[in-house]
């Protein structure tokens, strides 16, 4: 490993000199948060020494720039990061360790931003490390939510939301850059008016929201490159502006004021799942039309008005459709602000947006009603109707019919409704998803119509994560181990961890893998108990899934399961199996009803077998509360098995999926997303795959042909289960409170989890077996760490470099 650059000395001096400073106090008097906050404190200083040289040699900065535009970043804590990246955590280590104090117990203080819901908004983050490591000039953009996601309590058997003040204590990485303090504008209606020859669009009795900048560094790996992640803050103007109100509208103008601040205020706790809350198109114009302003005002210093350089200098990514209003908001910039023409202006825009789609599912693809976005933002809404007109009458030449079906499918506004995702494929040049089955759906089903006239835009680029973060930072101990066995390159570059594969047959290797695995174990058993006073026996297996709820990622198929096992305990007194323990970590929407009840029933099956005291020395079943990175970062690493079992062709990728595995948990899941290319990886023996495959459920679905009550009738074992559900075994004191879980399975089932169940069962059998021979177990461990490097986020990025952003 680099060997640290700032020394421990130095680091124990400035700690107790911040504490002094800050507080007034020694070590001896001081609160664990103040101590955390002179840490933290240390290691921004050496973060901001870097900042700044970075910034100013990027002053000079001729080439391109990107950036990456995402309503979420779920980044999870920086503290220790940062010391990873700045080669300092062993220093910081030491020298905390010679102050009398548990780095852990320090860095567990620091408030987690949760600005994020799952897979898109952690891939942003996972992106942002490895953008800085690799050394690739990137700015990530993003909303600073006062709230983050919500904070899940588990109250009676089922989830209640509390509010999530992330900011209460302040924030130690932001730094606020009020000079890019820029205006955006709602509202009002616009003027056509003919000038020198040509349209000109003034905007009037528009409201202003100023959005307020704060920046927080994002250090690359042991290098020089400091790149920010920018989060605006939406802020009322401070005078009011006299301008847009007339007088007598003096009461409405203040009441105006104290609503644009709402817009920065929360994160929408909705993942996969759209809903036309016109707050929401709020928050998605303002934070997009910031960022192209602030990212047009940075070309403009580099390169004045030589505009038709600009696809050459950056690339403004959007991560799914949510800021997909930077199309037409680029349009109006170069139109109405710059005074180019429009063919100019479009000719731009599609060589410098790129777009990425993260679900199939059509619940989750977003559309605006015309109203709502006439009313909201009247000139962006202008430019979609022309786009659309455009787009249209394009699509009519090359059928060479003007009432062909696919430009209804295709256009940009349709039936009342604005299509972002066609917006999204029109205007950009590289549309792409995020596995390879994801990439092949896109081209087949989702986007087929544009696919077949403009194939050369769709590509596949699977999804990865940052080694430094889910590895290295996550599990220290399995880091070091790798190090001994096959030294540190694989730290620069992952896939080299392929190294470690002959050290399957090394039994010392094997004893040792096994051990960090157990003291995982052990320590994830003591954060359960610091976060919600549970313990796990570390003797256990530990039978992972996490992720959000959701019905397509078929927790239900896991929770049967479970229950499936129990009653073999129960009905057999010579049965035996390997003491497991399952765990599930996972936030339902809190609009989502159906969600919430698979959390009531996975909550109920474990108080079910915590009363029985035979079934409960086999099998437990634990619900970690409050799923959140700091929350996977402990359970990870402590996984014996990881349970990836969305129903196939639903998963765009998952990422989750290759978090287990580079932390040596197995693999049980279906042929969907990313878990393909793992099953690739680590080969059919260290997997365990079953269900159906995406092509017998299309044609199940297609067909109609899919009978849940036939499975139901077939299987006795799963119908005993089924029956549980209602019949007042799991919910003594109110049989019905789950029956619609029951009556969704039987009737309609459209996730097809008893269909699967089976072959899930059977999959689950030879888990148990394998997990028995522990030799065995362990060495299909090894392959998967040792297979995981492809799924660094770093070989992700240079993908994405490769074919779409070409920035260096
Ligand atoms: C507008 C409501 C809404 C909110 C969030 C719709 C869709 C989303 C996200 C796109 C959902 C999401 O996080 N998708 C996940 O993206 C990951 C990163 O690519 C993939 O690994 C997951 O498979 C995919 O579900």
């Amino acid at each position: 490993m680099p060997t640290t650059k700032f020394d421990k000395e130095s680091i124990k001096t400035s700690i107790l000199g911040k504490l002094q400073r800050y507080n007034g106090r020694t070590l001896a008097d001081a609160t664990q948060q103040q101590i955390y906050y002179a840490v933290a404190s240390t290691v921004r200083d050496q973060i901001m020494q870097k900042w700044v040289a970075y910034r100013e040699q990027d002053k000079n900065y001729q080439g391109k720039r990107l950036y990456y535009l995402s309503v979420e970043f779920l980044t999870g804590r920086s503290a220790y990061c940062n010391m990873l990246n700045l080669c300092s955590s062993s220093a910081y280590r030491e020298a905390l360790e010679e102050l009398g104090l548990d780095i852990k117990k320090v860095l567990w203080e620091e408030p987690e931003p949760g600005l994020g819901n799952g897979g898109l908004g952690r891939l942003a983050a996972c992106f942002l490390d490895s953008l800085s490591s690799l050394s690739m000039p990137a700015v990530g953009c993003t909303i600073r939510y006062e709230y983050g996601l919500f904070r899940q309590r588990l109250i009676e058997g089922q989830q209640v939301e509390m509010p999530d003040n992330w900011l209460e204590n302040g924030n130690v990485w932001e730094v606020p850059a009020p000079e890019d303090t820029c205006e955006v504008h709602f509202g009002g209606w616009v003027e056509e008016r003919h000038e020198d020859g040509r349209m000109k669009f003034i905007h009037h009795d528009y409201r202003t929201v100023e959005a307020v900048p704060y920046d927080m560094p994002v250090a690359g790996y042991d290098c020089e490159t400091v790149n920010s992640l920018r989060m605006w803050r939406a802020r009322s103007p401070k005078t009011l502006d006299f301008k847009s109100f007339n007088s007598g509208e003096y009461m409405k103008a203040m009441q105006e004021q104290e609503l644009a601040a709402v817009i920065s205020k929360v994160l929408y706790p909705e993942d996969n799942h759209y809903e036309g809350k016109e707050l929401r198109l709020k928050q998605h114009y303002f934070f997009t039309s910031a960022t192209l302003q602030y990212a047009l005002k940075d070309f403009k210093r580099r390169f004045g008005n030589q505009f038709h350089l600009l696809p050459e200098k950056m690339t403004i990514h959007i991560n799914d459709t949510h800021p997909g209003l930077a199309i037409p908001e680029l349009m109006r910039l170069l139109i109405d602000e710059e005074g180019l023409g429009w063919d100019e202006a479009s000719w731009i825009v599609q060589r410098t947006i790129a777009y990425t789609n993260h679900t199939v599912m059509s619940e989750a693809l977003e559309k605006w009603p015309e109203q709502m976005m006439q009313n909201l933002v009247p000139r962006i809404y202008m430019i979609l109707q022309e786009i659309n007109r455009r787009v249209c009458a394009d699509l009519a030449e090359k059928y060479q019919n003007g009432s062909d079906p696919r430009i209804a499918r295709q256009a940009v506004i349709a039936y009342g409704m604005v299509h972002m995702a066609n917006l999204c494929v029109a205007m950009s040049y590289s549309v792409n998803g995020v596995s390879q089955l994801h990439g092949e759906i896109l081209k087949k089903d989702t986007f087929h119509d544009y696919y077949q006239v403009m194939p050369e835009k769709f590509s596949a680029i699977t999804n990865g994560i940052t080694h430094r973060r889910w590895l290295m930072s996550c599990n220290p101990q399995l880091t070091d181990l790798i190090c001994d066995a096959i030294g540190d390159q694989w730290v620069r570059e992952p896939e080299e961890l392929k190294a470690l594969l002959p050290y399957r047959d090394d039994a010392a290797f094997r004893a040792a893998f096994a051990e960090v695995k157990r003291q995982n174990k052990a320590y994830f058993s003591d954060v359960l108990f610091k976060r919600q006073g549970m313990r796990v026996d570390p003797d256990f297996m530990f039978d992972v899934q996490a992720k959000r709820l959701h019905e397509y990622k078929r927790q239900l198929l896991n929770a049967l399961h479970i229950l499936v096992l129990y009653n073999r305990i129960m009905d057999d007194p010579n049965f035996t199996m390997q003491p497991r323990v399952f765990i599930f970590g996972a936030k339902a929407s809190p609009a989502y009803y159906m969600a919430k009840q698979i959390i009531r029933l996975i909550l109920a099956i474990s108080r079910l077998i915590d009363r029985s005291p035979r079934a409960k020395k086999m099998l437990k079943v634990v619900f970690l509360e409050n799923y959140d990175v700091s929350g996977a970062e402990a359970l990870i690493p402590a996984a014996d098995l990881s349970e990836q079992l969305s129903t196939a062709g639903k998963e765009a990728s998952g990422t989750g999926n290759m978090k287990f595995m580079m932390n040596g948990a197995l693999t049980i899941g279906t042929m969907d997303g990313a878990n393909i290319e793992i099953h690739n990886a680590v080969g059919p023996d260290n997997i365990y795959i079953f269900g159906m495959r995406t092509d017998t459920v299309r044609d199940l679905q297609q067909t109609g042909g899919y009978s849940p009550m036939h499975v139901y009738e077939t299987n006795a074992e799963l119908r005993r289960a089924l029956t549980q559900i209602i019949d007042g075994t799991l919910m003594p004191e109110n049989p019905a409170a789950l029956q619609d879980i029951y009556h969704n399975l039987l009737f309609s089932d459209p996730y097809f989890v008893l269909k699967d169940f089976g072959s899930y069962s059977m999959a689950q059998r030879r888990t148990e077996q394998d997990y028995r021979d522990q030799e065995k177990w362990v060495k299909m461990a090894i392959s998967n760490t040792a297979a995981s490097g492809f799924f660094s986020s770093d070989r992700t990025i240079w993908e994405y470099n490769d074919r779409i952003w070409r920035i260096r």
